[in-house]
C-alpha cells in the first residue's frame, strides 16, 4: 500500500503534457478521470492476444476472453463487499444501471399512488429515468429537499422521514454530490427506506472509486457507478442489485447472451447477471475495470478518498478569500468529497474556465447535469475543480493563481 502521492500522477500518461505553454493541471475528474498505465496496458494486451468473443466459442482465446470477463466480474463484487458475482451486472455506466432499475424493476412493480423518492441534488442520470417510468406508471416522483442559500446544509433527513409512508416504494439518491461535493449519510437513508418497506438505489458514480463501499453494511438493494470515473476506461459500468432483486426482474432488452432456450413461440431467460448483459458485452474495457480496482486498492480507496478530500479543503478555504465569490456545498471545516463548486459575482463561469484553459488549468462550467438545484440556488452555472489520487497541492496553488488572475482581467 502506497500513500505517497506525489509521485503518482507518472503513472498517468496522459498528464504528462501542456496546455497553454503550461504542465497540465486537470481539475476536471467528475466528469471522467484520467487512466494509469496498468489499465492502458491490460487493454491493450486484451486486443493483442486474447481478443475473442465470450461464452460462444470453446478455442482458446474464447476462453480466455471469458475468464478475463468473468473474473473482472468477481473483482467487482470483492471491490463492492458484495456477496455473491451474480449479484454484478455490467453496463455502459451509471445511466445505463440507473435506466435498467427504472425499467426492469420499477416499471413493473410501481402503481399509480406509489412514491419514488430523490433528492434535489440528483444528477439528471438519477432524476430523469425515475420522470420517466412515473410517466409510465402513474406513481409520483417527491423530492428530498436540499438545505440552506450555498446547499451547505445538504439533505433534509427530518423532510424524508416525513416523506416515508406505505406508499413509497424507491428511494434513489447520490452517494456523493456532483455538484456540491455533499456526502449523503447513505447507510442511514437506506435503513429509513428499509424501515418502510422501499427499495433503494444509491447512485455510486462519485463515491466508488474515492472511497470503500461495502454495499452489504451500506444495505442498499441497488447500486451504480461508471468504470470512466474511478481510472477505468468509458464504456464499462456496474449496477450491484440483491440477487434476490434481480431474479425477480425481467429482461429490459432482448438479444444473443440472456436466454437459456428460444422457440418461435417465445423465450427463456437466464439468471441474473446474465438476464441483463443481452449481446456482445464489453469485454475489453471489464478488464480494463479489473485492472483500474486493482490499482486503485494498491494506493488505497481511503487514502484516496482523504487526499481529495485534503485539496478540496484547501481549495475552498483559498478561494473563500477571493471577491464575489459564492462557494456551493458544506462550509469549511464540514466534510466535503474532493470536489469544490463556486460562481463568481460577474464573471460567468464559461468565461472562468475558458480562461483558465488558457493557464493549463481544466475545470468544468455549466450546470453539472443538475439543472433543477442550478435554479433553485438561483444560479446559471458554477465552475467546478475535482480532484483524484494525481492532483497536488501545486494543482490548487495553480487553481487559485488562475482564479487570481481572471478576476484581476475581468476588473472584478
Ligand atoms: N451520477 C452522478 C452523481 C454523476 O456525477 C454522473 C456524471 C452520472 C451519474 C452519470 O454518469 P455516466 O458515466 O453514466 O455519464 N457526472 C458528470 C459530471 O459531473 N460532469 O460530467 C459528468
Amino acid at each position: 500500500m502506497s500513500s505517497d502521492f506525489s509521485n503518482l500522477r507518472l503513472d498517468f500518461p496522459v498528464l504528462d503534457q501542456h496546455v497553454g505553454g503550461r504542465p497540465l493541471v486537470y481539475l476536471d475528474n467528475a466528469a471522467t478521470t484520467h487512466k494509469p498505465r496498468a489499465v492502458i496496458d491490460a487493454l491493450a494486451r486484451f486486443y493483442e492476444r486474447d481478443n475473442s468473443n465470450v461464452h460462444r466459442g470453446l478455442h482458446a482465446l474464447s476462453m480466455r476472453a471469458t475468464d478475463g470477463y468473468e473474473a473482472a466480474r468477481a473483482r467487482t463484487a470483492k471491490f463492492l463487499h458484495a456477496a455473491d458475482p451474480a449479484e454484478i451486472v455490467f453496463t455502459s455506466g451509471t445511466t445505463a444501471s440507473i435506466n435498467l432499475v427504472a425499467q426492469g424493476w420499477a416499471r413493473a412493480n410501481l402503481r399509480p399512488g406509489d412514491v419514488v423518492i430523490c433528492t434535489e441534488m440528483e444528477h439528471h442520470s438519477n432524476m430523469v429515468p425515475w420522470q420517466i417510468v412515473c410517466e409510465q406508471t402513474g406513481a409520483t416522483l417527491r423530492y428530498i429537499p436540499v438545505t440552506g442559500d450555498d446547499a451547505e446544509g445538504g439533505l433534509d433527513l427530518a423532510a424524508y422521514e416525513e416523506m416515508l409512508n406505505d406508499s413509497v416504494k424507491v428511494v434513489a439518491f447520490t452517494h456523493i454530490s456532483n455538484t456540491l461535493g455533499t456526502i449523503n449519510p447513505a447507510t442511514e437513508i437506506c435503513a429509513k427506506a428499509k424501515a418502510a418497506g422501499a427499495i433503494t438505489v444509491v447512485d455510486g458514480a462519485q463515491s466508488a472509486g474515492h472511497e470503500n463501499v461495502d454495499v452489504q453494511a451500506m444495505g442498499c438493494d441497488f447500486y451504480a457507478f461508471s468504470g470512466h470515473k474511478m481510472a477505468a476506461p468509458t464504456g464499462i459500468g456496474v449496477l450491484y442489485g440483491r440477487r434476490e432483486l434481480l431474479d425477480s426482474m425481467d429482461p429490459w432488452q432482448g438479444g444473443g447472451g440472456m436466454i437459456n432456450i428460444v422457440n418461435y413461440e417465445g423465450s427463456e431467460w437466464k439468471p441474473s447477471p446474465e438476464r441483463f448483459e443481452a449481446g456482445t458485452p464489453n469485454v475489453a474495457d471489464a478488464i480494463g475495470l479489473h485492472a483500474a480496482m486493482d490499482y486503485l486498492d494498491q494506493v488505497s480507496r481511503p487514502a484516496i478518498g482523504k487526499h481529495e478530500s485534503t485539496l478540496a479543503a484547501q481549495a475552498y478555504d483559498a478561494l473563500s478569500q477571493l471577491p464575489g465569490i459564492r462557494l456551493l456545498g458544506p462550509r469549511a471545516g464540514q466534510p466535503r468529497a474532493g470536489l469544490v463548486s463556486f460562481a463568481f459575482a460577474d464573471v460567468h463561469a464559461h468565461d472562468v474556465v475558458t480562461f483558465a484553459d488558457q493557464d493549463g488549468v481544466a475545470l468544468r462550467g455549466g450546470h453539472h447535469c443538475n439543472q433543477p438545484l442550478m435554479k433553485k440556488l438561483g444560479l446559471p452555472s458554477t465552475t467546478r475543480a475535482s480532484f483524484y489520487l494525481y492532483n497536488t497541492e501545486e494543482d490548487v496553488a495553480a487553481l487559485v493563481a488562475s482564479m487570481q488572475r481572471i478576476l484581476k482581467f475581468f476588473g472584478a
